[in-house]
């Protein structure tokens, strides 16, 4: 039966805590896995309130078409600070993942030699963004998609760091933040790893 092993880490800045703007969504049923990583722009409480509301109007429309799904969220967010967000679904009996994205946040498939980026649209949610695109990829058992927002270094090579994707998805997670996080921004990062 495939499954997919995932997890979400948010870590806010230090003398802010425990607010963060980063919120990260994962939605697992039988058949497909919905993820979400979003960063709030700037950081800190006000951030963490919108970050929060976000997370709970993703959730609620995890199901939906993506690009939809995304414009929903561009609307619901006029008049506030913004976000940068990536939106994605594992369909589990295929392996095909599909994304759209809007904004810096990171997204990359691990498994294939070198790791394959998704791309992203540029543009801010909430305040100015292109017609979000759906774009789709097909991943293979034991690959790991790696969303990771801003505040984590993105242009590290996985053989600098031997052992960086052992365990199950939250030591991965949780090294990832340990290893890479830079200190200057709320940081996150989720990892979706698909198993059958
Ligand atoms: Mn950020």
């Amino acid at each position: 039966m495939p499954r997919a092993d995932c997890c979400c880490l948010v870590r806010g800045l230090p003398d802010e805590y425990p607010a963060c703007g980063d919120v990260g969504v994962l939605v697992v049923d039988t058949e497909a896995a919905f993820v979400a990583l979003v960063d709030v722009l700037g950081h800190g409480r006000e951030a963490d309130a919108l970050a929060t509301e976000i997370a709970a109007f993703l959730r609620d429309k995890s199901g939906g078409e993506l690009p939809e799904v995304m414009q929903a969220l561009h609307e619901h967010l006029k008049g506030s600070r913004g976000a940068v967000a990536f939106l994605g679904r594992l369909d589990l009996p295929t392996g095909l993942f599909a994304y759209v994205g809007i904004g810096n946040i990171s997204a990359k498939v691990f498994g294939p030699q070198p790791a394959l980026r998704l791309g992203s649209r540029d543009g801010i949610v909430g305040y100015m963004m292109g017609t979000p695109k759906l774009q789709s990829v097909r991943i293979a058992p034991r690959d790991i998609v790696l969303l990771c927002s801003d505040g984590i270094r993105d242009n590290f090579d996985p053989l600098e760091f031997p052992g960086i994707f052992r365990g199950e998805a939250s030591d991965i997670a949780e090294t990832v933040l340990q290893t890479l996080a830079k200190g200057n921004d709320d940081a996150s990062c989720l990892v979706l790893r698909y198993l059958r």
